[in-house]
């Protein structure tokens, strides 16, 4: 694994779920990252993935230093800009210097919303990767949200009752656009684990063609309920009217009663979760509800993750002024 960015990098799903969770019984106390640096960019807000990271650095006893890029000056992403506007630092010199003090860099950046092609294309997060001369790790970018999927997979592996659990992704209602990316995510990752996935969403909030591609999508949320063994809930914006906000039914929102049909599902939500209007306070306070535990997950899984990084890099150090 030479970056993180996405299910595609990893080779061996299962065995890093698998390092995941010896991770969670060993505890911290890794020597690993010593003398190494995770320099974390965060041009969007974070919460979880920030702390987590962080803390799995740290476990790993790396030197972190997380940084508010959007505070920053402007960075330029375009090859041949000539740069008398706002952008201060072209990516290319802005990524190989940070490449200089970090032996991992981390970079957030969500997706703009001006223009769908240009979001899917990854530009901020591709060009970390092709200027930066150490792993990149995505914290959550335009598209996708691995790390965030990663610990989906470790929450359902721990709280399974059966060889094959039934696994069912639904869209609920959000009074803001958001990514695809933790859908996107989710799909890639369940769609190469042992698990019986469904997705139901109204119409129109079909995914990007390659994520949906094999995926069993009912539009009935109430069938596709029935008999799940883990109900994901999230709100995505639509891939294919871009920007916009389809529907803010209330009808999608889970519910007690759509919870009732379930094989006593398990609740999961990435968080920050939108209380009663995502899904009903009864559903997110009960017994059933793992929302903390796979919140807490996301250490470990970030952990697997740097720990893999660390052991794959070569890391000659870098030379230069
Ligand atoms: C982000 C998203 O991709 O949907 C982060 C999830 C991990 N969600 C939000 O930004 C929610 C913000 C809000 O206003 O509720």
């Amino acid at each position: 694994m030479k970056n993180f960015t996405a299910v595609s990098d990893v080779s061996d799903v299962k065995a890093l779920v698998k390092r995941a969770l010896e991770i969670k019984q060993e505890g911290p106390g890794s020597t690993i990252g010593q003398h190494k640096t995770l320099v974390l960019l965060f041009f969007n807000p974070s919460l979880r993935t920030r702390l987590s990271t962080e803390k799995a650095g740290r476990n790993l006893g790396m030197q972190v230093i997380t940084m508010n890029a959007g505070e920053g000056w402007k960075l330029e992403f375009e090859e041949g800009a000539v740069m008398n506007g706002d952008s201060a630092e072209h990516v290319k010199e802005a990524a190989g210097v940070i490449s200089r003090y970090a032996d991992i860099i981390g970079v957030r950046s969500f997706p703009a919303f001006q223009n769908r092609e240009e979001d899917y294309s990854e530009k901020v997060l591709r060009q970390f990767m092709r200027y930066a001369s150490v792993p990149v790790v995505n914290l959550e970018s335009a598209t996708l949200h691995p790390l965030q999927s990663l610990t989906d997979l470790i929450t359902i592996e721990e709280y399974k009752t059966t060889a094959r659990p039934k696994v069912v992704l639904s869209w609920a209602p959000h009074p803001r656009i958001l990514p695809q990316a933790v859908a996107n995510s989710f799909v890639e990752w369940m769609k190469v684990s042992d698990v019986e996935l469904v997705v139901t969403h109204p119409e129109g909030y079909e995914l990007a063609p390659p994520f949906a591609e094999g995926v069993r999508v009912e539009y009935d949320q109430a069938k596709a309920f029935e008999g799940a063994d883990f109900v994901y809930a999230k709100n995505w914006s639509p891939y294919y009217r871009y920007g916009e906000i389809l529907s803010q039914d209330p009808e999608w929102t889970i519910s007690a009663r759509q919870m009732s049909r379930t094989n006593n599902a398990k609740f999961m939500h990435c968080l920050p979760v939108r209380r009663n209007v995502v899904v009903e306070d009864s559903v997110l306070d009960h017994p059933d509800s793992i929302i903390l535990q796979q919140a807490g997950n996301r250490e470990v899984a970030a952990q697997a993750v740097l720990e893999r990084l660390l052991l794959e890099a070569a890391t000659p150090r870098r030379g230069g002024c």
